[in-house]
């Protein structure tokens, strides 16, 4: 039943999606573009800054609770590193082969406009500053400036802080939990608004830009594709090989149940138990793969991280930016370390989007460009990052039978 209203908001966002496009098509019909910035506009405006209100609260609770739940790593002792380091890795590798194949394809991106799109440009960050302003030196102007690096940095020195601190910490990291849930649930009302928040950011921007906006779109969602093609393709292919000794056909074969549903639901959380299930065939042991599967879900984010990487650029490019080096270094770490507070859940990589733009100065508005196809892009992401989950389950499950292997022989 779930299933089916998550598919049936998916319906109405793209229904939301095609009458917005009719919509400012008619609007240029009739000579009346303006109307759609001046009376659709400020309700699309409603929905991003309900966003851009969420993204701190989320981000900061939801990578104190995944940092707390790593204690439970000393328990499962290296499986839980050999996760971690699995998925920060693919993770890294997946922005980058984003944001290298959005720069090699942003010559097609044709820049868009809506009214609303200025940019005040900022003196261009040397890395080192980069690197130096990622520390915070106050614990609230942070969030209050939704300066998303520093806001990572202090989920993360709290969530290790709670561990340290022992049972003393459990109250506060109880609470902490618990107003991620509520975070969570807030999430989750306010993608509900999508279909209206989509037919109203995608009407002034067709209205704006003509129909030359679908070829535009066409032109980043194939880059996002082809760089979730790639990823899956290279990258898992060369894992499932290399790390594990599996066949990478006998590997997709028996993980496309999981992808497929994946791709229609868009939802990692919801893919979880046909995945566990279709692992387990391929070869991960349960007692891995009930680790690392649900972990993944929640802090795995291969394709999230590629569509926000591709979407910086082409935003950027929307605002006449090239982007520097060190603005790419940060969407790298922005984006990877943003995957550990993402939900796995339709529609939480565009909440993720907006920080990403946060941290690299890009304004949020400019989701609203793209913000229209989100569903389409999560489709393929989600894809991407289940796909990645049950690699890594399977790996780990290899490397743990190797090493009980070679501990046996060596007691032999
Ligand atoms: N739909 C999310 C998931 O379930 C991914 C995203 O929105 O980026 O993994």
């Amino acid at each position: 039943m779930k299933e089916k209203r998550k598919l049936s908001l998916a319906i109405q966002i793209f229904i939301g999606l095609g009458l917005g496009i009719i919509a400012g098509l008619v609007f240029i019909a009739v000579g009346k573009e303006q109307w759609a910035d001046s009376y659709i506009m400020p309700f699309g405006t409603i929905f991003l800054n309900l966003i851009k209100f969420i993204v701190v609260p989320i981000v900061l609770t939801s990578i104190i609770s995944g940092v707390i739940s790593l204690k439970d790593i000393k328990k499962v002792g290296s499986i839980g590193g050999k996760t971690i380091v699995f998925y920060m890795c693919t993770t890294a590798v997946a922005i980058v082969i984003g944001l290298t194949f959005a720069n090699l394809f942003k010559g097609t991106f044709s820049v868009l406009q809506t009214s609303g799109l200025t940019y005040e440009a900022t003196e261009p960050v040397s890395f080192m500053e980069t690197l130096v302003n990622i520390f915070p030196s106050n614990a609230v102007a942070p969030m209050v400036e939704a300066n998303m690096l520093q806001v990572i940095v202090i989920a993360l020195l709290f969530g290790f802080g709670i561990i340290l601190s022992g049972e003393k910490g459990q109250p506060f990291a109880k609470m902490i939990v618990s107003l991620s849930d509520v975070s969570l649930r807030i999430m989750e009302m306010i993608l509900k608004l999508s279909p209206i928040g989509v037919f109203c950011l995608i009407t002034p921007v067709v209205a704006t830009n003509g129909p030359k906006i679908l070829g535009s779109l066409a032109m980043v969602l194939l880059a996002a594709y082809i760089c979730y093609i790639l990823h899956v393709v290279i990258v898992y292919s060369g894992a499932v090989r290399g790390l594990a000794g599996v066949n990478p056909l006998t590997f997709f074969r028996g993980i496309a149940p999981a992808m497929m549903f994946a791709f229609s639901s868009a939802s990692s959380v919801g893919t979880l138990p046909l995945n566990l299930e279709c692992s387990e065939k391929l070869g991960a042991k349960r007692e891995v793969a009930s680790f690392v599967l649900p972990l993944g879900a929640t802090i795995n984010m291969d394709g999230t991280a590629i569509y926000q990487g591709v979407c910086a650029v082409f935003i950027a490019r929307c605002y006449g930016i090239d982007l520097t080096l060190s603005q790419m270094v940060v969407i790298v770490l922005t984006a990877t370390l943003a995957s550990i507070g993402t939900a796995g859940v339709p529609g939480s990589g565009m909440i993720m989007l907006a920080m990403v733009l946060q941290s690299v100065g890009l304004p949020v508005e400019g989701i609203a460009l793209v913000a229209g196809v989100d569903r389409i892009f999560d489709m393929g992401r989600t894809t991407v990052n289940i796909t990645g989950d049950s690699v890594c389950s399977i790996v780990v499950s290899k490397m743990e039978e190797r090493k009980e292997a070679k501990r046996k022989k060596a007691n032999a």
